[in-house]
């Protein structure tokens, strides 16, 4: 089963049906009051600026820690190329798709439903994962080991008659050929990385122990980025594309295309984030709020799907180096912020706990801390 089946049936199959009071409402939720902060005016040092970035991400973060960036610097362009890269990968036949297949335990590689470890409630996507690091051919060379040294473009290899989606694929296939999406790929890691540190400038001023506490503890970070493919469904009110879940992550980077469905649970209810090409959305993670000591929050979220039309999001997951210890500085516990809510840990170990004991929801981080506390040190 595929979903380039699926996703024209009437009846979804019963185990991408989620319980009723877990569905998406039919009418668009409330947009949530995100800030736009300024990136570039703080990077400016211009005092106003980071007084007002520091003081918006300051309120957002105590409260549902979701805020956008706007004046990030990014070129337009880059983000385009890799939604290019994105369609460009899941339009590829699943058995092309399926040799960056990921394997059980392991956080990287391609996972559809239908390969999953899980057998109810399942997310009406696909997705690609992999990793970053500052090893400068990193995501390249996974790339290559999993697909193929000798790909000519992705999606090429297919037997079904063109139509002018397709038609129009290939041309752009012809364009950006599979090393150009490797390179694109590893380029914007490298962006999304650069710009994670500036917001840990911001976050670091935010929490009032200075620019480099934060920036510090992530340079050289070992980083995750992910390519979601939300197909249409003919049944998208009893599916979800992702299911409520708080990022395990340090801090995420979103940029969703136009079609909309990210949705956040604040104030027992959920709320919709617009789509905006010029901004990314941020969140915080629950290693975040563990360095912050519970002071700056993660937050509930998921994503929607609907009948019409495709939709993709491109996701940086911000992840410490994993022989960093995940423990509060100092500085911020002597302001008063004590006591300690949560144990040191180091960040693979919370993300083995998320590979291979516990599905992300709200309470990860709370389970995290009673695995911990339960399992023998050696
Ligand atoms: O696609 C989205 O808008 C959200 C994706 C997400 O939450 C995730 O990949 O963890």
């Amino acid at each position: 089963m595929s979903f380039s089946i699926i996703q024209h049936q009437a009846h979804i199959p019963p185990q991408f049906i989620w319980p009723d009071h877990e569905r998406s409402c039919p009418e668009a939720p409330p947009p949530l009051d995100v800030p736009p902060i300024d990136l570039g005016g703080f990077t400016s040092g211009d005092p106003e600026a980071v007084a007002n970035a520091a003081r918006l991400i300051d309120q957002a973060c105590r409260r549902h820690g979701f805020f956008q960036l706007v004046n990030h610097g990014i070129d337009a362009d880059l983000i385009d190329r890799v939604h290019a890269a994105t369609d460009m990968f899941f339009s590829m036949p699943a058995a092309e798709k399926e040799k960056a297949m990921r394997k059980p335990g392991d956080h990287r590689g391609y996972a559809s439903s239908f390969t999953g470890r899980f057998s109810s409630k399942l997310p009406w996507k696909e997705t690609l994962s992999f990793r970053y690091s500052a090893d400068p051919d990193l995501v390249e060379s996974y790339f290559s080991q999993t697909l193929g040294e000798d790909y000519a473009a992705f999606g090429c290899v297919t037997n079904e008659p063109p139509t002018p989606l397709k038609g129009m694929l290939m041309l752009i296939m012809f364009v950006f050929t599979f090393n150009g999406c490797r390179r694109v790929l590893q380029e914007y890691c490298e962006a999304m990385s650069g710009v994670c540190l500036k917001v840990m400038e911001v976050l670091g001023v935010s929490l009032g122990v200075g620019a480099d506490c934060f920036r510090d503890f992530f340079i050289g970070n070992e980083s995750i980025m992910r390519l979601n493919y939300y197909p249409p469904c003919q049944q998208a009110e009893a599916a979800l594309g992702t299911g409520p879940h708080c990022d395990p992550t340090s801090l995420t980077i979103l940029h969703q295309d136009q079609v909309g469905g990210l949705e956040v649970y604040v104030d027992q209810k959920w709320h919709s984030i617009a789509p905006n090409p010029h901004a990314f959305v941020v969140n915080i993670g629950d290693t975040f709020m563990a360095l912050s000591n519970g002071i700056y929050k993660g937050c509930l979220h998921r994503a929607v799907v609907n009948s019409a039309a495709p939709r993709r999001s491109i996701a940086f997951f911000l992840c410490p180096q994993k022989d960093r210890v995940v423990s509060p500085p100092q500085e911020l516990l002597s302001k008063g912020n004590c006591p300690r809510l949560y144990p040191d840990f180091k960040w693979p170990a919370l993300l083995e706990f998320t590979q291979k004991h516990y599905r992300s929801d709200m309470k990860t981080l709370d389970a995290f801390v009673a695995w911990l506390n339960s399992t023998p040190k050696p």
